[in-house]
């Protein structure tokens, strides 16, 4: 009786047994009697050779007539052999097609990126996005495993909201039942709610920017890790930021290497390794200045600025101390200097830019009543946030890493899109 094996298995499995596999079709070439497929399933892809004399006729006809992607179940004898890719591939002696492709599949190599976008439904299968998807389960998986390991209690919170957490230009308005409502931008605030009874909390699920800025790296939704901790300090938040991105690079640097082969990248886990160089946002300043960016003071860095700014970098480093101008109201002035917050960023090295916002945030009710004030908000629409304040406040920090950013980062993509099962931006929200 012929062992069912994935196509990874089969490559290990000893010469010479049976076994029975079960994927699709990725290529067909044939030579006289020869048929010689690539057959893919999640696993990887391996070559199958269907011989007539050897195969059973009937499946040798099925073989031969078989289309690109079409579903089928074979069973055949493993064979090791230098020619084949891999060296191993498959003397196929049944073959039959489960749900046959019935129109040409429209992939083909070349194709253009707006073509594959447009399909991104059917470029999902091919080995290169299947591995990337893999990759970014591995780290989903080694990030809540860190938090867990760590003492962060995982909550789950809602995605309706009715006040804007990172400033009212990137809210999208949805229609709740005739009243205004928005998506969320960040969990933050009721992380913070929930720090009164669970003291370090974690979350990772999407949020929401209406940013039509046409960039390589912004997403309208994205899958945020966000983190909140009580009694904690700017400098505790950069301590957990450094170790969890850290350990977790480590760890998928060293469990995902046969993916990245498939994408022909590597993970050099020292490029994540603790300590990080942390700079003030007034040294980020000069550097600008003297790379030629005319930036005032108090103003936040774009894309370009972060592009040139990190390319000074080969390892994540903290900006820290931004001028509150360039910061949502929740953050902490510094007592030492009140023109600036006790806010960080991490940046990625390398021209990737902000991968990680956040800091320590506003403990004191009259001082938030104050700065949501400054910030032309309405201190009725925050008026829970601030209760939070009322009873038994507390020094506390947190921070928000864009899980896309962080893959696009480590993967060196040219686009963020490329790490997302679906994408959406300005200008895609199908398939
Ligand atoms: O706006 S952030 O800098 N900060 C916050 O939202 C805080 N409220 C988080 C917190 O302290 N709990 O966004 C955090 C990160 C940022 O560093 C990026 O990595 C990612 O979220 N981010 C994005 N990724 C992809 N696309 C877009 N548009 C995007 N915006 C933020």
């Amino acid at each position: 009786m012929a062992r069912r094996l994935h196509v990874a298995e089969a490559f290990e499995a000893p010469e010479n047994e049976e076994a029975e596999l079960f994927g699709w079709v990725r290529n067909k070439r044939v030579h006289g009697g020869l048929v010689f497929l690539e057959l893919r399933d999640s696993t990887g892809t391996i070559q199958v050779t269907v011989k007539r004399g050897f195969a059973e006729e009937d499946s040798f006809k099925e073989a031969l007539d078989v289309t690109r992607e079409s579903s089928v179940v074979i069973t055949g004898i493993i064979k090791k052999d230098p020619r084949a890719p891999g060296g191993t591939e498959i003397h196929c002696r049944s073959f039959k097609v489960i749900g046959k492709s019935i129109a040409e599949f429209p992939i083909k190599p070349g194709a253009s990126v707006k073509f594959l976008l447009d399909n991104r439904h059917l470029h999902l299968r091919s080995p290169k996005v299947t591995a990337v998807m893999k990759i970014r389960s591995l780290l989903t998986g080694l990030i809540h495993e860190w938090f867990r390991k760590n003492g962060f209690t995982e909550i789950h919170c809602p995605t309706f909201i009715t006040a804007a957490v990172e400033g009212g230009a990137t809210l999208f308005k949805v229609d709740y039942f005739g009243r205004n409502v928005y998506l969320t931008q960040s969990v933050q605030f009721y992380q913070e709610a929930a720090i009164f009874g669970l003291e370090k909390v974690y979350t990772i699920q999407p949020s929401f920017r209406a940013e039509l800025s046409r960039t390589r790296r912004h997403l309208t939704e994205f899958w945020h890790v966000e983190a909140e901790m009580a009694n904690a300090t700017l400098e505790d938040m950069m301590a957990v930021v450094e170790r969890l991105v850290g350990d977790t690079v480590k760890a998928l640097a060293e469990s995902a290497g046969p993916y990245l082969k498939i994408l022909g990248k590597s993970i050099n886990p020292s490029v994540a390794e603790p300590p990080y160089p942390r700079i003030k946002y007034a040294e980020a300043l000069e550097i600008l200045r003297r790379k030629g960016f005319n930036i005032e003071w108090g103003q936040d860095f774009g894309a370009d600025e972060e592009r040139e700014l990190s390319k000074e970098f080969n390892k994540p480093f903290f900006v820290t101390h931004y001028p509150k101008e360039a910061k949502a109201f929740y953050h902490m002035p510094d007592p030492s200097d009140p023109r600036v917050t006790l806010s960080a960023d991490l940046l990625a090295p390398g021209g990737y830019g902000e991968i990680v916002g956040g800091g320590q945030r506003i403990h004191d009710y009259e001082l938030l009543v104050q700065r949501i004030k400054e910030a032309g908000l309405n201190p009725s629409d925050y008026e829970w946030y601030l209760d939070l304040r009322k009873y038994g406040s507390i020094p506390h920090s947190g921070f928000g890493l864009g899980l896309e950013r962080m893959l696009w980062w480590l993967l060196g993509m040219v686009h963020i899109r490329s790490v997302t099962l679906f994408p959406r931006t300005p200008a895609r929200v199908y398939p």
